[in-house]
């Protein structure tokens, strides 16, 4: 037998794993390669990897014994029943100690199954999110790695080297936790990015339907904003979409495209995520919706002949709304992040995860489609306070909230007045309402639970914890019923 010289295997030769090995082999690593359909493999020695530290396997055996130790396997093949089967594939070759990292779009609940699994077979498991697309894969993802944490230091210089790095150098990579903490992380990022995108579209919305502004000019606004607060990759490419035009026909492309959005689920699965853990997470929770809705195309179209709003009329400043609007953006932006968070320490808690938050903010800085500059204020937000509550609290974006919400009301109801709707911009200042009020009327709320279901109250002039039922119409009983909380 030949002696072992690759240091990593990949499994899963399509576009994203492909790129992930020649980003590896670029920064060092000799890279084995498998793929079920081996000609795949072939095809990619001999082609994009030709005269690269390559070691391609016709199977998982040879894969195996090509690997130096402890052995490293990355899988990038679909999500679902075909990781099952490429691990089922591999287990008996593989020897305690070996560490098998995921870096498909797996959901985090299957993760924590694996790595439980592999860990009573003393296989360390590594679940991993990539984000960044295709050219990330190739020339600097974010990775979102999570697990076993005896895996980490074999598996950390080759990720760090291969990750996105930020001005000063640093990965965009970093251990997120055990278990499916990295996967978890990875889809909260995908939640998060449902928001920003649906925050950009209102934007869009608002200054066309408000302001009947061309894509040209809309261009020019985007530019403008990407150079301030809202600097971010999302909103530099919204600027580029806006000025290309269809060659054909020289109309902007973005005119021409049907409105009806798709969805793979990940935005979906967030806020499931949010609603099993109690956690408001209407930005995103809204953003998912606002895609379905745009989907009932049809049905939309018909009922546009028949229910009518208000004439849209706006007569105040152009310019002051763009900067009310740039504003409006920023703030709810703040809370759709402050929102993820949460979830992401809400999660933690019930899953006993210990979750890197600074690390989180820091490998989302760069790489990934959500990468801005303001995340680099949430690290330093982190940094400063690792235990703090909720980010709209950390002083920096308490100052910023309070600077933007003139604004931003101004916005909402400018978009409420006119008819334009803007579900992510005006659920992140309920939220925000919401937050900051001591006293919500969910006093009235427990009453009316109280009056029908005897689900039974606390009163503000008696310590928490001390519960009172009321017979309200004096016909019920005095019995309570048991109290239970979601
Ligand atoms: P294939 O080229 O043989 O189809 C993305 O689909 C990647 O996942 C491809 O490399 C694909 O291999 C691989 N893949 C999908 N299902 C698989 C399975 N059940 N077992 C192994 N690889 C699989």
């Amino acid at each position: 037998m030949t002696t072992p010289t690759a240091d990593i295997g990949l499994i899963g030769l399509a576009v994203m794993g492909e790129n992930l090995v020649l980003n590896m082999e670029s920064h060092g690593s000799t890279v084995a390669v498998y793929n079920r359909t081996t000609s795949k493999v072939d095809e990619f020695v001999n082609g994009r990897g030709k005269g690269k530290k390559l070691v391609g396997a016709h199977t998982v055996q040879d894969l195996v014994a090509s690997l130096k130790r402890p052995r490293k396997i990355m899988i990038m093949v679909k999500a679902g029943s075909a990781v099952d089967a490429v691990i089922e594939e591999l287990l008996p070759f593989l020897e305690p100690g070996d560490i098998l990292i995921d870096g498909g779009n797996t959901h985090f609940p299957d993760t924590t199954r694996r790595a439980k699994d592999l860990k009573a077979k003393g296989i360390l498991f590594v679940g991993t999110g990539v984000s960044g697309g295709e050219e990330g894969a190739l020339k600097g993802p974010s990775i979102m790695p999570g697990g076993d944490p005896e895996a980490w230091p074999s598996v950390k210089p080759i990720f760090q080297a291969i990750a996105a790095k930020v001005d000063d150098g640093t990965p965009c990579c970093d251990w997120v936790g055990p278990e499916g903490a990295g996967h978890f992380v990875k889809m909260v990022h995908n939640g998060i990015e449902y928001g920003d995108m649906q925050l950009i579209c209102e934007a869009y919305d608002l200054m066309k339907t408000l302001l009947g502004l061309k894509p040209a000019e809309m261009h020019d606004v985007f530019a403008r904003w990407n150079k301030g607060v809202l600097d971010s990759y999302l909103v530099e490419i919204t600027r580029d979409i806006l000025a290309y035009n269809d060659p054909d026909s020289g109309t902007p492309m973005v005119d021409l495209i049907l409105d009806a959005a798709g969805q793979k689920g990940t935005g979906k699965w967030t806020v499931v995520s949010a609603l099993d853990t109690g956690t408001p997470l209407t930005l995103i929770g809204e953003a998912v919706f606002a895609r379905c809705l745009s989907s009932q195309k049809d049905e939309r179209v018909e009922a546009a002949k028949v229910l009518s709003g208000p004439k849209t009329k706006y007569e105040g400043d152009p310019k002051t709304l763009i900067d009310d609007i740039e504003m409006a953006l920023y703030a709810s932006k703040v809370i759709s992040y402050a929102q993820g968070y949460a979830l992401m320490n809400a999660m933690g808690k019930e899953a006993g995860w210990e979750i890197n938050n600074g690390g989180v903010a820091l490998m989302w800085r760069g790489g990934c489609i959500i990468r801005s500059a303001f995340l680099g204020k949430i690290k330093e937000a982190f940094d400063k306070n690792p235990k703090l509550t909720n980010l709209v609290l950390d002083p920096y974006f308490t100052g910023e909230l309070l600077r933007a919400q003139e604004g931003w009301r101004r916005v909402c109801a400018a978009a409420v007045t006119n008819g334009v709707p803007i579900p992510a911009m005006s659920s992140a200042l309920a939220y925000f309402d919401g937050y900051r009020s001591d006293r919500l009327p969910a006093n009235l709320l427990q009453a009316q639970r109280d009056f029908f279901g005897a689900h039974t109250y606390e009163r503000t002039d008696k310590p928490r914890g001390q519960y009172f039922h009321t017979n309200w119409t004096g016909r019920g009983g005095t019995t309570s019923s048991t109290s239970y909380n979601v």
